[in-house]
């Protein structure tokens, strides 16, 4: 049996298969928001950060892990689970103490995770991709290295401030005691992946190239840009290695609280991102995925880094070997919510409003659908911008939102070059048809979702058996099939209605910015 986590920014999450029975055996998930209400992180991050600061308590994830392991080792015999593997939300930084890998060597079961480690911190929380923070430290950074450019050629993107180097220089700058008694910094993911294997791991190439920090070339961190970050960084960074090769047993801690083997073998953690690209099924060139979670991400496999010379889009590892192109808009879920709580509807209502809502008029009525800062385009927005034809009803409103989510998206793509034939949606949002609807119709593409809904946490199970000697393409033929009716067909009318309408947004956007 091999186990798959994901620690996202709103949930936590494990997946359990048994690939001699090719199924899925057992699930568990945590909330943060509904199960957690001592952390007041409705949505997984700390409310009310200045200056664009948003922080995540890292004990919270901690605690999460402890709960989903309880709920798990409820249903099945851990015993059996021969390896793990996992994924985080990219780019948020864990700071820890010379104290972090004695307490993780020497865990108690009789206590929980987060009673041992909460002094084992530099930086009480981490800032998470949400953080938009520290542009300052952008510019400071890109000037050291000669320019953007230089940054981009050799990390995949140009230093961008929910990255993790741009935070790190932020946290040696504004507290450089703190940050000499870090004794590691960490992923998200490289954190949970270590308190796991009772040793600090290592980042893995996926994750670690959304840190402006790897080189693509060497897959090695660069020391011109470990230099233009902040002193001593290389010290405090162990050497970035493959999350398909498993570093250790796990820490006796979970053998002898929830049942594992002591053989159970833990790989390096990746990002949600690249753990999703597996899970999807999508890891060979020519599918494109799109993801609706707390943030929208646009991505797709590649075989070279390909970047992006608007400086949006981003060049990350491939679990499975080469690249992937992402590109990631921060107004998704918490933008559609906010609407939807505006107009007091739930979901279904929501679904049924933008299937309801007229199509004569489409691309007549423009959003720029930005609740808050974007960063796809980067701008501080305060609310949506719009531009209506006629009378605003709800159905025009939540219609008009979701085509300028996917008018953005479509627009900010264009780079890659991809025309997509099939669009395989996933995330939380992905399966609310009147959304999926409009996804197909202004990509003019069909749409597809899977059996599976978490395709980060099948991801990362999918790479944990990968890592034990199964072949990857023939697992995903099994674990990754689309569900028989979720397919939805772009309505092919208004494929030129979409061609101007683009080009309407396109002219309100640069109007604003
Ligand atoms: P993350 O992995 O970033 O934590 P998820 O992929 O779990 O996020 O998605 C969570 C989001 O999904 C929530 O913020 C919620 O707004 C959205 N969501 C859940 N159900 C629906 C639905 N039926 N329609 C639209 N959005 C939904
Ligand atoms: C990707 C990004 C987000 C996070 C959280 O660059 O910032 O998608 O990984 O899901």
């Amino acid at each position: 049996m091999f186990l798959g986590f994901d620690s996202s920014t709103q949930s936590f999450s494990a997946i359990v298969l048994a690939v001699d029975q090719n199924k899925i055996i057992a699930e568990a998930s945590v909330n943060f928001g509904n199960d957690f209400p001592h952390y007041a992180a409705p949505s997984g991050f700390i409310l009310g950060g200045a200056s664009g600061e948003v922080h995540a308590d890292p004990m919270m994830w901690l605690e999460a892990l402890d709960l989903v392991l309880g709920k798990l080792s409820a249903q099945i015999d851990l015993s059996k689970i021969t390896m793990l593997a996992g994924s985080g939300q990219q780019h948020g930084s864990v700071y820890v103490n010379e104290t972090f890998d004695s307490i993780i060597a020497n865990l108690n079961p009789a206590t929980s995770l987060k009673t041992q480690l909460s002094s084992s911190l530099t930086r009480s929380t981490s800032p998470i991709w949400m953080d938009t923070s520290t542009g300052v430290e952008c510019v400071e950074i890109a000037n050291a290295i000669g320019g953007d450019a230089e940054v981009c050629a050799r990390s995949g993107s140009i230093a961008i401030e929910r990255f993790t180097g741009s935070q790190i220089r932020k946290f040696f700058k504004q507290a450089p005691a703190a940050y000499a008694a870090t004794d590691h910094v960490h992923l998200v993911s490289s954190f949970i992946a270590s308190v796991l294997a009772g040793k600090s791991l290592p980042i893995d190439f996926g994750d670690g190239a959304g840190m402006n920090l790897l080189n693509l070339k060497n897959l090695t961190w660069d020391q011109d840009l470990m230099n233009a970050t902040a002193p001593e960084l290389s010290d405090k960074l162990l050497p970035a290695a493959s999350c398909l090769k498993p570093q250790v047993t796990i820490s006796s801690y979970f053998v002898g609280k929830y049942g594992f083997a002591e053989t159970c073998q833990v790989c390096p953690f990746t990002g949600d991102n690249p753990a999703s690209l597996v899970g999807m099924g999508a890891t060979t060139p020519g599918q494109v995925v799109i993801s609706l979670g707390t943030s929208d991400t646009f991505f797709a496999a590649m075989t070279e880094p390909k970047t992006d010379p608007q400086g949006f889009g981003h060049v990350f590892g491939n679990p499975a070997g080469g690249f992937m192109s992402l590109i990631c808009f921060r107004n998704g879920s918490l933008a559609r919510e906010a609407m939807r709580d505006e107009l007091g509807v739930d979901w279904s209502a929501f679904d049924q409003n933008a299937l309801s809502a007229s199509k004569s008029s489409t691309g007549k009525n423009l959003t720029l659908p930005f609740y808050g800062a974007e960063i796809t385009p980067r701008h501080d927005f305060e609310k949506p911008v719009t531009e209506f034809s006629e009378d605003p009803t709800d159905a025009l409103r939540i219609r008009s939102l979701l085509e300028g989510q996917f008018l953005n998206m479509r627009l900010h793509s264009q780079w890659m070059g991809i025309a997509p034939q099939r669009i395989l949606l996933t995330g939380g949002a992905s399966k609310n048809n009147g959304i999926a609807q409009i996804v197909a119709d202004v990509f003019q593409a069909p749409v597809e979702r899977l059996e599976v809904a978490n395709s980060a946490a099948l991801g990362a199970a999918l790479i944990a058996a990968t890592a034990a000697g199964n072949d990857l393409v023939k697992l995903q033929a099994i674990f990754c099939q689309p569900s028989p009716d979720s397919r939805i067909e772009p309505d092919t009318h208004l494929a030129a209605n979409y061609a101007s309408a683009l080009d309407q947004f396109k002219r309100l956007l640069e109007s604003q910015i």
